[in-house]
């Protein structure tokens, strides 16, 4: 009885961990104090401004012009040079990663904006128009070996108007339906937990 249980009880653990996705990364930039051009953010965050600059801003501040949002990043600065805006993150080779994010255009003057987007060698560019509200994107990699990977948004241009961006995370899966184990598995797995339940109670029984 209590071995059956205890069967039951690992065939749901193996099927959670395999069909649920597990996040490994997340920011909403809301911890951060919004109004800071050219913001250099705080090395625990992990995030990194080269090439150029981006600034922060958001409820509370001066040009929170994407209400409801609390902070969020301007991807292009206020030295008319944008900057590449990046952190990393720890994946494990062979599971497939998904990145998520909001961008939003500029909402300031008449350009629309595209920026580029790495995921380790994933890449991807959007196009957002002045007006646009936060949209969520996700760009999906899958690395072949364990390692630091970075990820990175880099707006083009520079004239202090870039697209926001918002609520980034990593998470691993979610697993391809193909991937899950069918029912044989299961059934398998069962069967193996069952043999070594009889071999632990011959031996038992050999003991005494
Ligand atoms: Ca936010
Ligand atoms: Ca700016
Ligand atoms: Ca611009």
């Amino acid at each position: 009885m209590k071995l059956r249980k205890t069967m039951v009880v690992a065939a749901l653990l193996l099927g959670s961990s395999l069909t649920h996705a597990a996040t490994i990364f997340s920011d909403n930039f809301d911890t951060y104090v919004p109004d800071q051009l050219n913001w250099g953010p705080p090395g625990s965050s992990g995030w990194t401004v080269t090439d150029g600059t981006v600034d922060l801003h958001g409820a509370g501040g001066t040009y929170d012009v994407l209400p409801g949002n609390g902070s969020y990043v301007d991807l292009d600065g206020s030295s008319l040079d944008s900057g590449l805006f990046s952190n990393i993150v720890n994946l494990t080779g062979g599971t497939t990663y998904l990145l998520s994010f909001d961008l939003g255009g500029s909402q300031r003057g008449n350009r629309g904006e595209t920026v580029h987007v790495s995921f380790g060698s994933a890449t991807a560019s959007y196009i957002l128009n002045v007006t646009d509200p936060f949209s969520t994107y996700t760009l999906e990699f899958t690395p072949g070996s364990d390692g630091a990977y970075s990820l990175s948004y880099l707006n083009v241009g520079g004239d202090n108007r870039g697209a926001f961006l918002d609520n980034v995370s990593v998470s691993s899966g979610p697993v391809p339906a193909s991937s899950v184990p069918e029912p044989a598995t299961y059934a398998m797995l069962l069967s193996g937990l069952g043999i070594m339940g009889l071999m632990a109670r011959r031996s038992k029984t050999r003991g005494a």
